[in-house]
C-alpha cells in the first residue's frame, strides 16, 4: 500500500475537516467526505480484506466491482476528524460483483448515512473517466440559504448570479453547479440525481440541505464549494446594505473564459 499517499490524503481529510467546521457549515455531525483509493493498493493487498464480514450495498454498482473507498463514518463530527481520524474514517471495499462490501477496520459505526450518495457518485465518476476521486458533502450555509428564495432554485439562475458575484467563481468553477429540487437525504433518489447531475457540474447543490462537490482531492471539492460560497456571500452582503448588485456583465464573464 502507498501509506505516505493515504496518509496524505487522511491529512487532506482533516485539514479540510477542520475548514468545515470553522466555516460554520459542519454543526453537529453535518457532513461526509470520501476518496476512492484504489490506486494506493496493489491486487494482492487487496487480498488483506478476505476474512472481514461482508455488508449487501444498498444498489448494486457495476463501476464499483473491487474498488476501495476510504470514508467518513456515520455520526462522525467535522472537529472531531483531526483528534483521531481513524475513529472517524473506514476503508470499503467492494466485491467483484459490486453488490457487498467490506469494511476496515471492522467496528459499530456504519459508513456516513449518505453511502448511497456517494456509491453512486464513484460509480458514475469511474464510468465517465473522470479524474475526480473526492467528495466532500457539507451544509454550507449561504448556499443553502440561496436556496431558500424560490425564484433561484435553477441551475441556470443560481449559476449565472453565482458567476456575476466574483470572477474567480466563473474562472475556477466554469461548470458551475447543478440545482437539485429538495428530497430526503440518504436515499437512492437523491444518489441518482446527484450522481446524473454531477455528469455536467462539479457541484450539485440539495435545495433547503446542502451541497455536494467532487474534485481530483479533498481540497480541489473543497475550493469550488468555498468559491461558490463567496460569491453568495458578496450577493447577501450588498442585499442587506439596501442596494442591489450590479453583478459582472455577460460580457465581462465570457471575457473571462477567453
Ligand atoms: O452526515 O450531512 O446529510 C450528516 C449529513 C446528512
Ligand atoms: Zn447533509
Amino acid at each position: 500500500m502507498e501509506i505516505q499517499s493515504l496518509k496524505k490524503i487522511v491529512s487532506e481529510i482533516t485539514d479540510t475537516a477542520c475548514n468545515l467546521w470553522e466555516k460554520g457549515w459542519a454543526e453537529r455531525n453535518a457532513g461526509n467526505i470520501s476518496v476512492n483509493i484504489t490506486g494506493l493498493f496493489s491486487a494482492q493487498e487487496s487480498e488483506l480484506f478476505t476474512d472481514i464480514a461482508i455488508h449487501p450495498l444498498p444498489v448494486s454498482y457495476s463501476s464499483l466491482a473491487d474498488q476501495i473507498l476510504l470514508v467518513t463514518s456515520a455520526g462522525s463530527r467535522m472537529r472531531d476528524l483531526v483528534k483521531n481520524p481513524w475513529d472517524h474514517l473506514c476503508i470499503l471495499k467492494i466485491n467483484t460483483s459490486g453488490t457487498h462490501f467490506k469494511q476496515w477496520p471492522e467496528k459499530d459505526q456504519e459508513p456516513t448515512s449518505e453511502l448511497p450518495t456517494h456509491l453512486a457518485v464513484h460509480d458514475m465518476l469511474i464510468r465517465t473517466k473522470s479524474a475526480a476521486k473526492a467528495l466532500v458533502h457539507t451544509h454550507a450555509t449561504e448556499l443553502i440559504a440561496l436556496t431558500q428564495i424560490k425564484e433561484f432554485c435553477s441551475t441556470e439562475t443560481l449559476n449565472r448570479l453565482l458567476w456575476s458575484m466574483h470572477p474567480e467563481t466563473k474562472l475556477f468553477v466554469p461548470k458551475g453547479l447543478g440545482f437539485i429540487f429538495y428530497e430526503i437525504s440518504g436515499t437512492s433518489g437523491i444518489a441518482e440525481a446527484t450522481a446524473k447531475t454531477l455528469e455536467d457540474h462539479p457541484v450539485a447543490l440539495w435545495e433547503k440541505h446542502g451541497i455536494l462537490a467532487t474534485g481530483t482531492t479533498v481540497k480541489d471539492a473543497f475550493d469550488s464549494i468555498d468559491l461558490l460560497a463567496k460569491s453568495a456571500r458578496i450577493y447577501f452582503m450588498v442585499k442587506s446594505t439596501g442596494y442591489e448588485p450590479d453583478g459582472l456583465t455577460d460580457g465581462q464573464l465570457n471575457e473571462l473564459m477567453r
